[in-house]
């Protein structure tokens, strides 16, 4: 029986060596140490032996099952180690290979504007303030002095959300807002997202973009306004731009006045540009009217203040020569990639 045994661990040993996948090394541990295997087979036979017998091939048979379980295991790291030498060599990558390629988004070209614009504020000591997109009533229009019968509340100008909450159709609520809730010095721009409702043509947009600007102080005069202005309009389009202040009407300031600049084109002399007349229209502005002031708690015997507004989008239009305002919103690449 003993020469059974080592004649098993022989056997089994040499087809140890012999496999070369873990799947036959597998077979073979089945083959010899399984419920069924051969060893099984060899000890099921003890029954028929002698008591002296017995332990003495109890132990061989033990060493023999110790054996093959550690050249299995020796085996079995070895195969391990091909199988997965196999596996790198390949599957391995080609470093030399050109990488995929990720396409990096950019900046709109209205949030490229808008930067630009906030950057000249903030250089000039203005803080960016901001405020809800959806709006009351009260912060669009009564607070900024507009009257009970004044068009832009109008359901066919403005969307209204109900009876008292509307989407913004100008930035000034924020400043409105923070006029309630700061003492002067006060000194911000209110850059964002405003909604008319209007019919999209060249040069409307149901959904637009407009930065205001307010200045609140002892001693403010119509002349701080005049000086912030011309330095702006000199960054933003050039330093031999001119600006013009033409008499205008806004519910929210007093006096008013609309502001051109020299066409940067044609330097004033007239082009197709400016249509002839060597002057763009750039933007709103006044000194804030005595009752806008009092609305949101601030004395107009103490204070004054001068506000004025642009379109993002018109500016950007002007500057970059784009015809159609609705070409920002149509996400076509072939447009946006220009910028
Ligand atoms: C335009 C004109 C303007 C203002 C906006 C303003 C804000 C407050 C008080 C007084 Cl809180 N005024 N904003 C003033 C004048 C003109 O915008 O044509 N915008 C595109």
């Amino acid at each position: 029986m003993e020469a059974r045994l080592n004649e098993l661990e022989q056997m089994a040993k040499n087809e140890i060596q012999e496999a070369n996948s873990s799947d036959q090394l597998e077979k073979v541990r089945v083959k010899y140490l399984g419920k069924k295997g051969e060893l099984t087979e060899v000890l099921r036979g003890m029954g028929s032996l002698s008591s002296e017998e017995r332990p003495l091939v109890g132990k061989v048979a033990n060493i023999v099952r110790e054996n093959i379980e550690n050249y299995l295991l020796e085996a079995k790291n070895s195969i391990k180690s091909k199988e997965l030498e196999a596996k790198l060599s390949t599957e391995a990558i080609d470093v030399t290979m050109p990488g995929r390629k990720t396409n990096l988004g950019k900046k709109h070209p209205l949030i490229q504007g808008m930067d630009e614009l906030k950057n000249i504020f903030i250089s000039m000591g203005f803080q960016v303030a901001q405020g809800p997109e959806v709006e009351t009533v009260y912060y669009n229009f009564d607070a900024l002095n507009a009257p009970a019968n004044h068009p832009s509340r109008d359901m066919s100008d403005t969307f209204y959300i109900n009876e008292e909450t509307i989407l913004r159709t100008q930035t000034s609520p924020v400043q409105a807002r923070v006029m309630e809730k700061r003492k002067p010095p006060i000194r911000i721009i209110s850059p964002g997202r405003c909604f008319r409702n209007d019919t999209p043509d060249a040069t409307h947009s149901p959904m637009f973009h407009q930065l205001e600007g307010l200045v609140v102080d002892k001693g403010i005069t119509l002349a701080d306004l005049k000086g912030t202005l011309e330095v702006f309009t000199k960054y933003f389009f050039g330093s031999q731009t001119k600006i013009k202040f033409r008499p205008h009407n806004f519910p929210f300031t007093e006096p008013s006045a609309e502001i051109d600049a020299s066409c940067f084109k044609c330097s004033g002399s007239g082009c197709s540009f400016c249509k002839g007349s060597g002057w763009i229209e750039l933007l709103g502005a006044g000194m804030v009217h005595p009752n806008v002031l009092r609305n949101c708690g601030i004395d107009p015997e103490v204070y004054s203040g001068f506000a004025f507004g642009m379109g993002i989008d018109r500016l950007v239009m002007l500057k970059y020569g784009v015809d159609d305002i609705r070409l920002f919103f149509e996400n076509d690449m072939r447009f946006l990639n220009q910028f």
